[in-house]
């Protein structure tokens, strides 16, 4: 069977090795039209019907930098089977904000915790049943870098793409009142799947959405929760995103008692010292100087 992965992950979580591991030398690089944001298209090299679109490293779907508009435009407009969200494993708390939100997609979704390695070396654990019974989708631990785990997410991404989903709604009852409220003034033309993502946007006053739906919107209902909240409406998703989160990760995740602070904890302690932070920067500075006008330069 044919089908489009589409790769999505925070800036730094692996997703290039991840591709470069999945295509080899089945890549097309380019530029995603009119923008100068770098497109990465390839085939998985060891099954020519699945295509993989890389897309930006991006930490949510607002739509503040050109990497997140085109990310988003992709996954709603492009026929996207399944979603493959790479999470780094040693960061888990923040990668999972961009997870919530793809969730709501009504796209499969399948999510390979990467940097095993890393969490076996501090001892780290992580359920990942647990994790994958919250999230409502199958995770799996990878190491893209180490090449483990690879062949059981392609798996799991085959089974995956052969389903329907349903999005996910973490939100509280009644901010769910509003969304529905929302969800009325939709066209028709929006899907059922896609309704969650395009009521929470309206929430938002995400501008280049409401453009793009081009509807009049009773902006009371948005006003009067605000009020009610003590907060703005972005803010008011944000918070339940992290309240979510910070919920999800209490329960999954074991971080191993450590005696002490790691290395990098002990260098940062100095460099980043009150007093000492700045004499450090000067003495490096003065060190890089000297060396580029003295022996290298
Ligand atoms: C550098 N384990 C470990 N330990 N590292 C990994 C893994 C893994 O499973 N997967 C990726 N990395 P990208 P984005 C680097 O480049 O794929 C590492 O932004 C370095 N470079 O090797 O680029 C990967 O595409 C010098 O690390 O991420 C890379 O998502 C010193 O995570 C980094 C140390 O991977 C980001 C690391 C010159």
């Amino acid at each position: 069977m044919k089908f489009q992965i589409a790769l999505v992950g925070n800036p730094n979580s692996g997703k290039t090795t991840l591709f470069n591991t999945l295509t080899g030398s089945n890549q097309f690089v380019g530029n995603w039209p009119g923008v100068t944001v770098e497109k990465k298209e390839g085939k998985y090299k060891k099954d020519k019907s699945i295509g993989i679109t890389d897309l930006p490293g991006i930490y949510s779907l607002s739509p503040y930098t050109l990497e997140e508009v085109v990310s988003r435009e992709y996954l709603l407009n492009e026929k996207v089977d399944v979603i493959l969200n790479i999470v780094d494993g040693s960061n888990l708390e923040r990668n999972l904000y961009l997870t919530t939100q793809l969730l709501e997609l009504g796209i499969p979704v399948v999510v390979a915790v990467n940097m095993l390695d890393v969490l076996e070396r501090r001892q780290d654990k992580i359920d990942y049943t647990e994790l994958s019974k919250l999230l409502g989708c199958p995770v799996l631990p990878i190491s893209a870098l180490k090449n483990k785990g690879i062949e059981e997410v392609i798996a799991t991404v085959k089974m995956m793409a052969k389903q329907k989903n349903e999005p996910k709604n973490i939100y509280e009852d009644s901010l769910n009142q509003v969304l529905n409220q929302l969800t009325a003034f939709l066209p028709k033309s929006i899907e059922a799947s896609q309704r969650l993502f395009y009521s929470i946007k309206l929430f938002e006053r995400d501008s280049q959405i409401r453009n793009y739906l081009n509807i009049d919107l009773d902006e009371d209902i948005i006003a009067k929760y605000e009020q009610q909240m003590e907060d703005d409406s972005e803010s008011i998703i944000t918070d339940a995103r992290y309240m979510y989160i910070s919920k999800v990760v209490s329960k999954v995740y074991n971080r191993r008692h450590r005696e002490g602070l790691s290395t990098s904890d002990k260098i940062d302690r100095i460099v980043t010292n009150r007093i000492l932070a700045l004499p450090i920067f000067a003495l490096v500075m003065y060190i890089v100087y000297y060396v580029s006008v003295t022996s290298v330069g």
